[in-house]
């Protein structure tokens, strides 16, 4: 299953005053570097190089923003946290996300991303916080379930998702953009949600 048939790169744009005007939902990829983003966009789009993927932690330094179906816009977020950079460059990013998130909340749906394989993260509790405080719509997507033995991935998905989702526990959603387990049922509630907003 696919988010969308006709997936277009519309561009990559520093801050959210470049596509304003942009009236559709926007679904956003949220999370940190090298958790699977573009890997996962890829995946729900079924193309193989539609987001760029990268064993080089922070690679994708711009919002990069594509049309789905002329339905919604698709929003691949820089990772945060990433160390190669500057303070300065860390800063002038974030600042840029918070703006985007903070204008656009009530058009947003976002998914957040988290790595099955660790605990929860500083940074991604930070992230947590900042989506319940700015009331986003979210769904968690713990990634990279592949790569864990079956007694592993019950043990971790166990402690993420009570952290991630308390006790709302379908909007959590275990996924390997590299089998595609896991990668309908996020389509289909993605899909739903895109509609109510
Ligand atoms: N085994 C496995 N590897 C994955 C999966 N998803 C992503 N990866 C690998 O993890 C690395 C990072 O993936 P990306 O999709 O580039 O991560 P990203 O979050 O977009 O990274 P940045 O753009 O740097 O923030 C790549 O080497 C991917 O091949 C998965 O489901 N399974
Ligand atoms: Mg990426």
């Amino acid at each position: 299953m696919q988010i969308g048939q006709t997936i277009t790169f519309i561009k990559s744009a520093p801050n959210y005053g470049e596509f304003k005007d942009i009236q559709t939902p926007h679904l956003v990829f949220a999370g940190r570097s090298n958790v699977g983003k573009s890997s996962l966009i890829n995946k729900l789009c079924g193309r193989k190089q539609l987001a760029k993927v990268s064993g080089t932690p922070g690679k994708t330094r711009l919002l990069n923003l594509f049309n789905v179906d002329n339905n919604f816009l698709l929003v691949d977020l820089p990772g945060y946290g990433y160390a190669k950079v500057s303070k300065t460059m860390k800063t002038d990013w974030n600042k840029a996300i918070d703006r985007y998130l903070m204008e656009a909340a009530d058009r947003i749906l976002l998914i957040f991303l988290i790595d099955s394989r660790h605990e929860p993260q500083k940074k991604d509790l930070e992230l947590l916080d900042y989506i319940h405080h700015l009331k986003l719509r979210f769904l968690v997507a713990s990634t990279k379930i592949d790569k864990l033995s079956k007694n592993q991935l019950a043990k971790n998905l166990a402690i993420l998702k009570n952290t991630y989702t308390a006790s709302d526990y379908n909007r959590f959603f275990p996924v390997s953009s590299r089998t595609g387990v896991g990668v309908d049922p996020l389509v289909t509630t993605i899909l739903n949600e895109i509609k109510s907003i």
